[in-house]
């Protein structure tokens, strides 16, 4: 069985080399996000599906690519849906992904069939690249349980950050930054959804650690900006940072995730500079991420395609 399947396989995963932004030319991507695991950077995107001069989004699944150098991108076969979670009705917005115990856990919003507006689901893998089930048959988050926005796009872009302690904390929102506990088993909350104040938050909150400091960054202002914050730990006191990303020219949101990865770091964000892209139609790209001595980040300028 396995001398037949090979060739399958092969065929089914396509890899090109990328010297330039955006990651793919083949397709367009938003709101990325990443894992290092086992000397590759996993990296999962929506896909813009908005057809040329489309006025709203149309993402039905994320796709998910790989490299061992940021530069050679091997596209995966398996989407993954928003209808692996059977309660959700459409929409296969902003993701996370992280891994715990042998596990790859992806948080992702989508719109709840039943409970007005978004949501956020978990779904789970024995592989980076799935396939991935639902992992609760039900939403993490959803618009019932958080009241303290009145839109109902306010439980969007998830983003997973596991402490050196073990403890996993998600952070989430879209005008209210909000963040609750984690159970180690990495599908329910563990106790209450606390909210911050954060000056023009937008959405995409995102946390990660380097050299023993807490970054929250995230997109302020609309069209967005990415900016940072600093703290001492998951939880803050958050102190301003600065700007991290400016805006884009021609598409309002920027979404980022940054990761670690030999020896350097990196940014990965979206813009609409791939010839037909906009608003609807956005491209996800990276660029490597520098800290100053002090434990700032430098402003990261996007290159040219
Ligand atoms: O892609 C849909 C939404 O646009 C995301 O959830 C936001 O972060 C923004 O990128």
């Amino acid at each position: 069985m396995f001398k037949h399947a090979l060739p399958a396989i092969l065929l089914a995963v396509s890899s090109f080399a990328q010297a330039a932004n955006p990651i793919t030319h083949k397709i367009f991507t938003a709101d990325p996000a990443a894992l290092v695991d086992q000397g590759r950077v996993y990296l999962y995107v929506g896909h813009d599906e908005a057809p040329a001069g489309g006025k709203e989004y149309v993402m039905n699944e994320w796709r998910v690519y790989s490299s061992c150098d940021m530069q050679h991108w091997t596209e995966h076969p398996a989407p993954i849906p928003y209808t692996t979670f059977k309660w959700a009705g459409r929409d296969a917005w902003a993701g996370d992904i992280a891994k715990r115990n042998g596990k790859y856990y992806f948080y992702a919003t989508v719109d709840h069939k039943s409970i007005p507006g978004k949501a956020i689901g978990v779904a789970v893998s024995n592989s980076p690249t799935g396939p991935f089930v639902d992992a609760r048959g039900s939403a993490l988050v959803s618009n019932d349980m958080t009241h303290e926005t009145p839109i109902a796009w306010d439980d969007i872009d998830p983003a997973v950050f596991v402490d050196d302690d073990g403890q996993a904390w998600l952070y989430w929102g879209n005008t209210v930054m909000k963040y609750a506990k984690l159970k180690a088993n990495m599908i329910e909350l563990d106790g209450p959804i606390h909210t911050v104040g954060l000056d023009a938050f937008t959405e995409a909150s995102y946390l990660h650690k380097h050299d023993g400091r807490y970054y929250l960054s995230y997109s302020q202002q609309f069209p967005e900006r990415t900016v940072y914050m600093t703290g001492p730990s998951a939880t803050g006191p958050w102190s301003w940072g600065g700007v991290l990303m400016e805006k884009n020219s021609n598409v309002n949101t920027i979404h980022q995730a940054i990761v670690d990865f030999n020896g350097k770091s990196y940014i990965f964000y979206h813009n609409g500079t791939l010839p037909g892209g906009g608003e609807f139609r956005r491209s996800v790209a990276v660029e490597e991420l520098r800290y100053g001595p002090d434990g700032s980040i430098l402003p990261v300028a996007q290159t040219a395609q």
